[in-house]
């Protein structure tokens, strides 16, 4: 994932913002609008810079890291923020940032991560963006320990009603695959956490069975506060 923090445009050619010392704050910004003090990061002329991706208009492009508990460190939640801004060094009445705090969260079982993009405008506090939404996905094989992580941005914002648990005869091609008899698929840890903190199990969901276009059931469900268990009948 790359996160794209956009100040303003046309006005500094790379992250690096190189301020002259001595220089009060609105000069020194004047000074940069004037392009006399960006410390500029040119195309090279020969050779061959892929690391660097130039612009006319982004500034602070970075590939955001899957942040890790430092080795050796136990149970807890590790965090860094990664921001870009204008002013806060030598000049230190404003500092106008944007960022993201990227999180590890190391329990006996596992480590989670999570991200959260803001900006802020010192003296005032750092608020989040609530138009992105960023999703983590984490698929491990248990029985080796191998996984695999995932994480995408959307800006269509989750409502965070439901948590699903599911067996579907899925679409492919326009029309539903032939369904596999999958014999029984046990859910287990079935607890969803809301936005609130607060933590449902499974046992009062709403079960939907599997039914045929000629009207057989497919499927037979049934719940329990840390379980779903799915048969194909
Ligand atoms: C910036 O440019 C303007 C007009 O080109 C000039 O009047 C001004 O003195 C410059 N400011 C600095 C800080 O260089
Ligand atoms: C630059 O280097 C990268 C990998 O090192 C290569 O894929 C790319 O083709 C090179 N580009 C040019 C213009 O030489
Ligand atoms: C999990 O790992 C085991 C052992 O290597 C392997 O047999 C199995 O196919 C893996 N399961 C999946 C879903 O990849
Ligand atoms: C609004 C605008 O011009 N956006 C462009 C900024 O630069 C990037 C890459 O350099 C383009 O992909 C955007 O279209």
């Amino acid at each position: 994932m790359k996160l794209s923090v956009i100040f303003s445009t046309a006005l500094f050619a790379s992250g690096i913002l190189a301020a002259p010392k001595g220089q009060n704050g609105i000069a020194r910004r004047q000074a940069a609008r004037n392009g006399t003090s960006i410390q500029r990061v040119d195309r090279p002329k020969s050779g061959n810079d892929s690391d660097t991706d130039y612009s006319t208009n982004w500034t602070g492009v970075f590939v955001v890291p899957q942040p890790s508990v430092p080795s050796g460190d136990g149970s807890g939640t590790y965090s860094a923020a990664i921001w870009v801004g204008i002013d806060g060094d030598t000049y230190q009445n404003a500092i106008w940032q944007a960022g993201i705090d990227v999180t590890a969260t190391k329990s006996s079982r596992k480590t989670t991560y999570s991200y959260d993009a803001w900006y802020e405008w010192y003296p005032d506090y750092a608020y989040d963006f609530t138009g992105i939404t960023i999703g983590t996905v984490v698929l491990e094989n248990e029985t080796t320990g191998q996984s695999v992580t995932t994480t995408i941005s959307s800006t269509y914002a989750l409502g965070g009603q439901n948590a699903e648990w599911i067996v579907e005869d899925y679409e492919e091609n326009g029309g539903q695959v032939a369904l596999a008899d999958w014999g029984t698929v046990t859910f287990t840890n079935t607890v969803a956490t809301g936005s609130g903190g607060t933590s449902e199990g499974a046992e009062d969901s709403d079960v939907i069975e599997l039914e045929s276009s000629s009207g057989t059931i497919l499927s037979s469900v049934t719940v329990s506060d840390t379980e779903v268990i799915v048969s194909y009948v």
